[in-house]
Formats: C-alpha cells, structure tokens, sequence
C-alpha cells in the first residue's frame, strides 16, 4: 500500500515545485476565461454602487455607509488596505481586480 503511494504522493510533489518555481505554467492551465468573465461583471456592479453608497459625497465610505453594499461591511478590514478605517474607490477596485 504505501509502496502504491509513494510514487503517485511524489508526482504530486514536484508538480508543485513545477508550479511554484516556474509560475507561468499555472497560468495557462487554469481555465479561468468564465471565472474572470463573471468576476469583472461583479466588480463593475461593485464599483457602480460605490457612488450611491457614498451618502454623504466624500469619495470614501465609512463603515455606516459601506452597509449599502452587499457584502462590503464583512470584509471592510480587508478592502480598507491604508487602515484608515474608510473604503475609496481605488481601494475597492484594488480588491475587485485579479492583479
Ligand atoms: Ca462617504
Ligand atoms: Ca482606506
């Protein structure tokens, strides 16, 4: 039995020194075309409510404010990247890209 795993458990290992090393070969293999599809409609949807959030029209939104979009209070510490506990536009669309 383990001499069964042995050679299947250390293919997976250099595969993985194969994909860390050598970072481009991960790209082509993920079939990430409908992911990245779908993820830059959500992210324009994102970025559309940004302004209708901003109640109070100062190009931030606060925590209060931040509840007008779905999702966005959960991970309010995550996308307010500079810790100045508001989410601009430029942050949010930092965490709405892939890059
Ligand atoms: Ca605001
Ligand atoms: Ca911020």
């Amino acid at each position: 039995m383990t001499a069964k795993n042995y050679p299947l458990r250390s293919a997976t290992v250099a595969l993985t020194i194969l994909s860390t090393t050598t970072a481009l070969w991960a790209q082509p293999i993920a079939p990430a075309a409908p992911a990245t599809a779908a993820q830059s409609s959500a992210a324009k949807d994102l970025l559309a409510a940004f302004d209708p959030a901003d109640a109070n029209k100062d190009g931030v939104l606060s925590l209060t404010e931040a509840e007008a979009i779905p999702g966005l209070v959960a991970n309010f510490d995550a996308v307010d990247s500079n810790r100045d506990g508001r989410v601009s536009k430029p942050e949010l669309a930092k965490v709405t890209q892939p890059d």
